[in-house]
């Protein structure tokens, strides 16, 4: 794209979006221009706001027009590097953040309405004051937005029991790759009227349409809440506490977290939050909440059996709410403790859960042998497979290779090399690697019939042709 042909899409920009809607000064645009782990820095054309469905259609519409390529980007939280342009200076980021409605709210019928740009945690408190629960959530839901969450099929503490995002989604509105708006706002459990195709948007990373506004199935809201922090012997342990806890509290576990002692010891070094039960090798931090009467009762008996049984060392039930969010700060630290601590290579794995004790150990033995120096920082879903196998390097040590080698584990074990953070551009390489050729060609057809001129979100799941 030539500096003219972009001035002028500005200009067109500037024209159809107004004051509000559009930013070009560098100094505006820098947020917009990198991600928060500062991994992928890049230089957009400029930022678009577009405050409506129809503002958005049409800047998809104009960037279209010029040729230009457009980066969908909501609370630019994510971990892969999937909002970020790329450093050409000719691509549009295409900011959802001033969409923040929430358009409603059926505590009967059990959904919210919520266009792209509202905040996580603003759509989760509409939904509980009405008495009812959003249940998607994790440690930037503070910043992330809706249409991310969607786009990105989030996933977080609760998909051991409420499912990743895409469950949650009922109906979708997308204004595809030509300007076209599809309102499939539909609020209803059951539709099988032809293809479910808001699911190929879902997790598709802005890279084959634009999530405009989303209906979320709600819960009910739990009236009890259990939490308690045990202090494991060894992930095979915590594996033999999952099913004794299923046994026992059965669904209405809803968070069941693995964490390591060096993520702890990363937490009480940056955070200054210490674990209650002092330090360990292994923690496991469960959740489960019912509106039954009993619950806690038969967590106690969980903690006590597990004591007996020697699959826990040590454990604290939480006597209060407070009690209960100050285990969870030290859960939630984590990720931005391993920031200050260094320089981390990240792998989102999921294996099978049985097969989590003996990745973990494996995982350990290749990167001693082959990449020493390294420091592992482990922790994450445990009640759904889901792993954080962070691996903290120093100048020594190559991303890729590390990436390789944990990568290789995960597929000796049948996993994903993407739980939930997605592929973004952190991943496109390795997804290659590791999904059929087939899985591949079959996207890239997706790719094609959706996004003919390859204008939307270049170079991120798939690399470009
Ligand atoms: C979490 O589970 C997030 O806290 C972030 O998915 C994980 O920092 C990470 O790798
Ligand atoms: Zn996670």
């Amino acid at each position: 794209m030539s500096r003219e042909t972009t001035q002028a899409l500005i200009e067109r920009l500037g024209q159809r979006l107004g004051p509000a809607g559009l930013l070009t000064a560098e100094s505006d645009v820098a947020p917009f221009a990198i991600d928060w782990r500062r991994l992928f820095p890049g230089r957009p054309a400029c930022v678009a706001r577009p405050g409506s469905t129809a503002e958005v259609a049409a800047v998809v519409r104009l960037c279209r027009e010029a040729g230009a390529a457009l980066v969908p980007q909501g609370g630019n939280t994510g971990l892969a590097g999937g909002a970020v342009p790329d450093g050409s200076g000719t691509q549009v980021v295409l900011s959802l953040a001033r969409m923040t409605a929430i358009r409603g709210v059926d505590p009967v019928g059990l959904t919210l309405t919520a266009e792209a740009g509202c905040v996580l945690k603003v759509a989760q408190d509409a939904a509980a004051a009405a008495g009812r629960l959003l249940p998607v959530s994790f440690a930037a839901e503070g910043s992330a937005l809706v249409g991310g969450v969607v786009a990105t099929n989030a996933g977080g503490i609760n998909v051991v029991r409420y499912g990743m995002t895409r469950g949650l989604v009922l109906g979708l509105e997308v204004v595809l790759a030509d300007g076209e708006v599809v309102d499939g706002l539909r609020a209803l459990r059951k539709d099988n009227a032809g293809y479910d195709w808001k699911q190929l948007f879902i997790g598709s990373e802005g890279t084959l349409g634009v999530v405009t506004a989303a209906v979320l199935r709600l819960a009910a809201r739990p009236r009890h809440a259990a939490t308690a922090l045990l202090a494991v012997p060894d992930p095979a342990a915590a594996l033999r506490l999952l099913t004794l806890a299923q046994e026992e509290v059965g669904d209405s576990i809803q968070a069941f977290e693995l964490i390591s002692g060096p993520s702890l010891g990363l937490v009480a070094k940056h955070a200054g939050l210490r674990s209650p039960i002092g330090e360990a090798g292994w923690s496991v931090l469960i959740e489960a909440a019912s509106s039954l009467p009993g619950l806690r009762d038969a967590m106690e008996a969980v903690l006590a059996t597990a004591l007996e049984r020697g699959d826990a060392v040590d454990g604290v039930l939480a006597e209060s709410g407070r009690q209960a969010a100050d285990l969870w700060a030290l859960r939630e630290s984590i990720t931005e403790s391993e920031a200050r601590e260094g320089t981390s290579v990240k792998h989102d794995v999921s294996v099978p859960i049985t097969a989590i004790p003996d990745f973990l150990e494996e995982a350990g033995r290749v990167l001693a042998a082959q990449a020493p120096g390294t420091r592992v920082n482990a922790f994450g879903h445990m009640g759904d497979g889901n792993i954080h196998y962070n691996v903290l390097i120093g100048p020594e040590h190559a991303a890729g290779t590390i990436n390789r080698l944990v990568h290789g584990v995960v597929d000796r074990h049948a996993g994903s090399i993407s739980a939930e953070h997605g592929i973004g551009q952190y991943r496109v390489d390795e997804l290659v690697r590791h999904r059929h050729p087939a899985e591949i060609a079959l996207a890239r057809r997706i790719k094609a019939a959706l996004d003919p001129d390859g204008l939307l979100n270049p170079g991120k799941v798939l690399a470009r042709d």
